[in-house]
Parts: C-alpha cells; sequence; structure tokens
C-alpha cells in the first residue's frame, strides 16, 4: 500500500505558507518528469489575488522518494481560524513558518495551540531569512518558549528546525548556508512526521470541507480514519442529531499534484473526495452500512459578531443589482452557511432583515465582497459585537489580543488610541527597530481602530489581532468623534456647493455624483450632523464673477474601501451595497424622520 504524509502548513498571516507551497509543487516537477504544471498560483479565487491572502484552505499533493505527501495550505487570518482548525483533523503532522523578522504573532500562538493539543508532531521553518534585519536564531528561541508555554510534548519540542526564504525557493538546516532548493523540508517531512496509521475495520471518515462542482454538486473531502472505502459502496452517514442516513459512494478521487484523480478504492491515511452523498453536513461521519461508528464531531468556534443584512430600500434601488429581492437575499445567505461554518444566520425583526453572525469584520466583508461580485444589491449595519451572560448574570464582552509593531516615535500615540478604547497595555519591548505592544483590547474597541492607527504612524503601523476570550464588560468606549454630512435633496453634487462647504469637512462624494436626500456625503470636522444642500448652482448676480471663482478646487473625495465602511458607519446608519457601489445613509432619509426616531429612543432610554 502507497505510503502517505498528511501534513498542514500552519502560520500567521503572510508568513509566507502560500509561497512554500508554490515552491513544494514546482520542485516536484523533477521528481515525475511527465507531469505537466503552468505557473502557479493556490490562491485561486479573485478576492484572494486581490487581497493576497488565502480566504479557504487548500489540498495538493506530491511525491517524494516513492512517498505521497498530502499538503494542506491553511489560511492565516485570525476570523478565518474555525478553517484552520478542522483541517488540522486531516494532518498528521504541521509545518509552522514563523517570518524571521516578525517572529511568533497571535495567530502563530493560536494555530500552534490547536495542533500541540490534537497531539500533531511539528517541523519548524524559519521563514524570509532573506529579508534584512532578520533574527532567525532569536525567532527560533521564541517558538521553543511559545511551544513550551503552550504544553508541548518532550516529543513536540524536539521539533526539526529549517531556515530559508519560500520566495526564493531554499531551505537548510543552517539560515548561514543556503542551499539551492527546497529538498531538505522534503526530506525532514519523510524522517520527522508519521506515516498516516492504517487502522483495520469498518470504514469510517469525517468530513472536514466541501467542495462544489455544477455537474456532481456536493463533494465531501475527508480522510479515511479507518478501513478502505470503494466507489459504488453502500455507506450510512451519522448526522449531527444523531441519525442515519443510508446512501451510496457515486464516485472517489484522491489529490494528485494541483487537482484530484477518480480512483476506485481509498485506503485508511488517505485524503479523498466523495461524490453522490447528499444532504451531508461537514462533520458527519461516512461509516459502514451495516454498523455505522460516528467519529466525534468537530466544535467550530462560535461568532464574536454580528450585522443586519436587509435589503436596499434607498432611493437608487434596483439600478446596479441583479438580485434584488429579500428573497434573493435569505437564500443566497443560507446557501452560504453549508460551507461556512463559522457563519450563522437567524431572521430578523421582520421578513426582509437577517442578522448575520460571524467572526470579525474580515469574515463578514469578504461574504458581503463575494456577494456583491455575483449581482446582489443589499444593505448591511454597524457591526455589534455579542455580549454573553456570565456566571454570576454580568454582561461579558469579547476581549481580544492586540498586538502593534510600530516605530518608536508614534508608540506613544498607538498606546493613547488603543487606551482610549480600554486597551490594557501588557508588553512592550524592542523589535529589531521597531517597538513591540501587546494589548487586551474590547472586540468593540477594535472597531474602527485600524484606520486611527494608520493615520496616527504614516501608514508605518502592523497591527494584528484575535479573539482571546470573554471577560466582564469594560465600560463605555467613546464612538466617533466626528458627524456625518449629510444630503438635503436629490440629483447630481453641484462642484460650486461642494467647494462652498470644504471647510465643514471631508467628502466622500466626486462632483457631479448622483446622491439623493439622507445620504452621508461626507464627514462633518464637528461632532454633530449635518444636513448640506448639494443641489445648489451658484446664484446669478449682476456683480462680475472674479476669475478665480470659476476654477474650483475641490480635493479629492476620501475613498473608503468596503472594510472602512462597515468600521465607520454609525448606530443610525446603512451600507448601501450594489455590484457597482458603496454608499452610506442615514436609515432614516428623512431629516424630521430621523429627529423623531431620536426623540423617541432618548424617550425609552429614560423609561429605562
Ligand atoms: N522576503 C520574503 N518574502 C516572502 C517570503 N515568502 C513569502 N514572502 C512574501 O510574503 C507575502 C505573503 O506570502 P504568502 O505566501 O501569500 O503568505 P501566506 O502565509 O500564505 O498568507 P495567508 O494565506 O494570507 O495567511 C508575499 O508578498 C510573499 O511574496 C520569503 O521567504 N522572503
Ligand atoms: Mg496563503
Amino acid at each position: 500500500m502507497q505510503e502517505i504524509r498528511n501534513i498542514a502548513i500552519i502560520a500567521h498571516v503572510d508568513h509566507g505558507k502560500t509561497t512554500l507551497v508554490d515552491k513544494i509543487i514546482h520542485a516536484s516537477k523533477i521528481f515525475r518528469e511527465n507531469q505537466e504544471f503552468g505557473d502557479l498560483i493556490l490562491d485561486n479565487n479573485d478576492l484572494e489575488r486581490e487581497r493576497g491572502i488565502t480566504i479557504v484552505s487548500k489540498n495538493v499533493s506530491v511525491r517524494y522518494k516513492g512517498i505521497k505527501i498530502n499538503i494542506i495550505d491553511t489560511p492565516g487570518h485570525a476570523d478565518f481560524g474555525g478553517e484552520v482548525e478542522r483541517v488540522l483533523k486531516l494532518a498528521d503532522g504541521v509545518i509552522l513558518l514563523v517570518d524571521a523578522f516578525e517572529g511568533p504573532m497571535p495567530q502563530t500562538r493560536f494555530v500552534l495551540g490547536k495542533a500541540i493539543d490534537l497531539g500533531l508532531k511539528p517541523i519548524v521553518i524559519v521563514n524570509k531569512v532573506d529579508k534584512e534585519n532578520c533574527r532567525p536564531d532569536e525567532v527560533h528561541e521564541n517558538v521553543f518558549d511559545l511551544m513550551f508555554n503552550l504544553n508541548a510534548t518532550e516529543d513536540q519540542l524536539d521539533f526539526p528546525c529549517l531556515y530559508g526564504s519560500s520566495k526564493q525557493g531554499w531551505m537548510s538546516t543552517d539560515w548561514k548556508v543556503q542551499t539551492d532548493s527546497i529538498t531538505p523540508l522534503l526530506d525532514a517531512i519523510i524522517e520527522f512526521i508519521p506515516a498516516s496509521p492504517i487502522n483495520e475495520g469498518t470504514p469510517q471518515m469525517q468530513i472536514t470541507s466541501l467542495d462544489y462542482n455544477s455537474f456532481v454538486g456536493r463533494i465531501a473531502i475527508g480522510r479515511v480514519a479507518r478501513g478502505t472505502l470503494k466507489e459504488g459502496m453502500q455507506v450510512s452517514l451519522c448526522k449531527a442529531d444523531g441519525s442515519i442516513k443510508k446512501m451510496r459512494i457515486k464516485e472517489l478521487q484522491v489529490f494528485e499534484g494541483l487537482g484530484r484523480v477518480k480512483t476506485d478504492t481509498v485506503g485508511c491515511g488517505e485524503i479523498c473526495a466523495i461524490t453522490g452523498l447528499d444532504d451531508f453536513e461537514i462533520g458527519d461521519t461516512v461509516a459502514d452500512a451495516e454498523n455505522p461508528e460516528a467519529l466525534t464531531r468537530i466544535s467550530i468556534d462560535e461568532p464574536t459578531m454580528n450585522m443586519l443584512f436587509t435589503i436596499n430600500n434607498s432611493p437608487f434601488f434596483g439600478k446596479e443589482g441583479k438580485f434584488v429581492t429579500s428573497r434573493h437575499v435569505r437564500e443566497r445567505l443560507m446557501k452560504e452557511t453549508e460551507k461556512n461554518l463559522a457563519l450563522k444566520v437567524k431572521q430578523g425583526d421582520s421578513e426582509d432583515k437577517f442578522i448575520v453572525f460571524g467572526r470579525g469584520i474580515l469574515h463578514l466583508s469578504v461574504l458581503i465582497e463575494t456577494m456583491r461580485r455575483e449581482g446582489y444589491e443589499f444593505q448591511v449595519g454597524q457591526p455589534q459585537v455579542l455580549y454573553m451572560d456570565g456566571p454570576n448574570g454580568e454582561r461579558m464582552e469579547p476581549i481580544e489580543t492586540l498586538v502593534v509593531d510600530v516605530p518608536e516615535e508614534t508608540a506613544g500615540k498607538v498606546i493613547e488610541l488603543a487606551t482610549q478604547r480600554k486597551g490594557e497595555l501588557l508588553i512592550m519591548e524592542p523589535k529589531g527597530d521597531l517597538q513591540h505592544l501587546e494589548f487586551n483590547i474590547p472586540s468593540r474597541g477594535l472597531i474602527g481602530l485600524r484606520s486611527n492607527v494608520l493615520t496616527a504612524t504614516q501608514g508605518e503601523a502592523i497591527m494584528n489581532h484575535r479573539f482571546k476570550s470573554y471577560e466582564p464588560y469594560k465600560g463605555v468606549i467613546p464612538g466617533r468623534t466626528n458627524g456625518s454630512m449629510i444630503s438635503m435633496g436629490n440629483g447630481p453634487a453641484v462642484p460650486y456647493a461642494i467647494d462652498k462647504l470644504q471647510d465643514r469637512g471631508v467628502f466622500f462624494i466626486d462632483p457631479g455624483e448622483d446622491i439623493y436626500m439622507g445620504m452621508v456625503v461626507g464627514e462633518h470636522n464637528r461632532q454633530n450632523d449635518i444636513v448640506v444642500n448639494l443641489q445648489t448652482s451658484k446664484k446669478l448676480t449682476n456683480m462680475r464673477a472674479s476669475g478665480s471663482d470659476d476654477n474650483v478646487k475641490i480635493t479629492p473625495k476620501l475613498n473608503f474601501s468596503l472594510e472602512e465602511c462597515m468600521e465607520y458607519i454609525q448606530k443610525d446608519e446603512y451600507l448601501e451595497v450594489t455590484p457597482k457601489s458603496l454608499r452610506m445613509r442615514k436609515i432614516y432619509l428623512d431629516e424630521n424622520e430621523r429627529k423623531r426616531s431620536e426623540r423617541m429612543s432618548e424617550t425609552n432610554a429614560a423609561l429605562v
């Protein structure tokens, strides 16, 4: 039987996982002359390419010295951490990549902790040693300390360590001795990662991820934990509620190179894809037809944030989107929950409102961006963190670890900003020529913090955070300090009118852009909201205009990304999302209605 090594590559975001997998695939060409590879880009969906991050984990497979190595590339961003936890179930060992300058970061700690708890053997790679100012030996030591603190076993602490550059395509046991290939890594995998165990008995496979193909429908992916699976075989599907369904395996595939190939038998230890199973969920076990035994279900991280999704009811409704009704939005959201496990959807207080729960801003923004690219048009509300009741009925809120690496001169400003938002400074130490700061901070406080920190540090700060735990409520955090400029009327914004209001704040719209009453067109430089008239043209007078009047100089608009808009909007505002535009608006477009609703909530507050 084919000897197999199943290995997952884990790391903090951007430490070079996907680049390394790329290089492994390229190197494997040398070992199998007849295989054809194009220029490989593993981050293959549009959003992944544009953002340069991995969103969903992917499997590839190479052969080296007669052994099949299944490699799982995982996402490094904290919002997709649940994905990593799941796919670690497919692996017998992990490659932990750590940036030779940055060292272990919050997500390194999280993914490594999970791998250690699962008893997986790690190989450590100190990556990016080609970078100037890197500190590989120190980083190696930091990794050891981290593992020790995470209660690694003797065997895990005795990890092999390689140094190298994924980008330049080399690995070595000594960072000062550059090699010309990544074969030292492949050798280490074969030597140190245990072969996938062969368990005899009736078949068992837990479904850990899924794929979709319009010809065959949903495809279940997992590792055979016991026995053998065969094409055409009758199996039982053990579901979450304890029920068991009989079904038949239509087709089996295993991973080979960048794709999958059809096969008739899959032995124990191999990762495979099954078609023909319908109505399965991630976590279900494919088991023996006669004597089904379910494997322990995978626990998924609970959401920490939610957002209202609703149909677009702005005056521009239906102008730019293809799918606009509440039925469209509902069906799309429900479909997403099938594969996006950390995501939950609940019906809101009316037919056209949905509360979507996720793991963070990026988790939700990837969904929003995907939907708008598919042609959906809808609105979202201000992101809300999820509170919980503590053991004594007290209010508990999500707290995160925030890490900021920043040039020394601006460290003070970052500390000030974080402290204003109830951040608690835990660590402050030099790291190369940067200051390394670590805080505990409420998730609430993080919303909108990134843009403030980047402004305060001229874009020099590197900021990362990850959920830590629920802790007692830390008290009120002051919100955005600036009010909104709100359009009074409908129609294109007249350049002259914008020009006249430039000293009142910054605009989010271009001159001539079509706007509507109640739309947020800019940020007021004071705390309160103001209503502005952008449809007025210059008054015609008998006085001769001085020449300069006609050459209106308008500061370019402030262009917010989707995440910036999500973090910017206030409680009484919506973000209108269409395939073409992002517009911020007041929930009540009419000023009088806004005032009435404000008075109502004040009265309610007074009554409580
Ligand atoms: N200098 C240097 N840059 C590298 C090296 N490896 C990767 N990079 C760069 O680091 C960036 C991130 O690389 P990726 O391979 O996408 O990182 P990743 O770990 O897959 O990131 P996520 O999937 O988002 O967690 C890219 O710009 C790479 O070119 C390296 O060895 N040296
Ligand atoms: Mg990646």
